[in-house]
């Protein structure tokens, strides 16, 4: 089963009508889903990675998720911040299926760097696999994190780059925003870094399901008509990963609580406006300080995300 759009809400628009019509159901671990087996989503324009859905996730926690994974860290205190489901009670602090270490450093090597080096030696390569799920995954007891994604593979073809990413269990209303907005952002990354265009981005799952809790917040999704949505600007093609490694560095100080500029420090609006959305995921409840970071950012793209943040704070 495939769709097709040019952004994420056209392409989650028409797969939360299929699951809530075709999709069968399913009785796993974490409980009752409508799954549909076999499932491709293909996104047009990768930057369309901002749902404008009132209901749907904002840009703040998938942020967080892509820093985890580029920061290399397997620790769940990186990540709760932004998502606190890695930090309830019961839960590990070393996370085992976290994609960081998988993907920078558990092989003896960085696979994305690796991947790069592979992407600027040739064009027109089908090898350029990263992979995240290993063989000892099937081993894991039910209860342990293992990677829902198995492969993210890049496409060098001409001046373009383009991305398919394979994952074996995709839930379909709280995990695929957050996945499309990481992906589609390594993808941007690494074409930022070759200096090549924006292709295509492909998403490929095994079994995609919305969960039976998540039902009615899909149906009122479906109800709130058509969504578009917001495309982010172009990531600058000047050391992009020199760029990744400023803002951890800015995200730590952040969390430590001191004072940062992100026009200063980042030196780039675009690159000082996702400064900006990290600051805002620590600033808490305090409207106030939301507000006067708002108010500096260079693109009005964010302010929807902003404004429900700050709504949800006044509720
Ligand atoms: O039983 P399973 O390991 O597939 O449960 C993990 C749940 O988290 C599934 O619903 C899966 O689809 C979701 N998930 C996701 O959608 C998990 C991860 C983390 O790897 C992810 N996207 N990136």
């Amino acid at each position: 089963m495939e769709f097709l759009g040019e952004g994420l809400d056209d392409v989650l628009n028409d797969l939360y009508h299929a699951l809530l019509n075709d999709g069968v159901h399913n009785v796993s671990t974490n409980g009752g889903s409508l799954e549909l087996l076999g499932v491709t989503l293909r996104i047009a324009k990768p930057r369309a990675r901002l749902s404008r859905s009132q209901t749907r996730a904002r840009p703040f926690s998938a942020l967080g998720e892509l820093l985890w994974y580029l920061s290399g860290s397997d620790e769940a205190a990186f990540v709760g911040p932004y998502i606190p489901f890695y930090v309830k009670d019961g839960k590990p602090a070393v996370v085992n299926g976290a994609y960081g270490p998988r993907i920078r450093s558990r092989h003896g090597f960085d696979q994305l760097q690796a991947a790069i080096e592979l992407l600027q030696r040739k064009d027109g390569s089908r090898r350029c696999v990263i992979q995240l799920y290993e063989a000892r995954d099937l081993l894991a007891d039910d209860g342990t994190d293992i990677p829902c994604t198995t492969t993210l593979q890049f496409h060098r073809r001409g001046g373009v780059l383009h991305m398919s990413v394979a994952m074996r269990s995709n839930d379909a209303y709280l995990g695929l925003p957050h996945d499309v907005f990481c992906f589609t952002m390594l993808q941007e990354l690494v074409a930022a870094e070759l200096k090549l265009e924006l292709g295509e981005y492909i998403h490929m799952v095994g079994s995609m399901h919305l969960y039976d809790r998540d039902r009615g917040r899909a149906e009122r999704y479906r109800r709130e008509g058509y969504q578009r949505a917001a495309e982010m600007p172009a990531m600058p093609h000047s050391n992009p990963f020199k760029k990744i490694d400023d803002l951890l560095a800015f995200e730590q100080k952040v969390r430590a609580g001191k004072s940062v500029d992100p026009n200063g420090d980042l030196n780039d609006p675009y690159w000082s406006d996702i400064g900006s959305l990290i600051q805002i995921s620590f600033a808490g409840q305090d409207d106030e300080v939301i507000k006067e970071i708002s108010v500096r950012m260079h693109s009005d793209i964010y302010h929807s995300s902003i404004e429900d943040q700050r709504d949800r704070i006044a509720e």
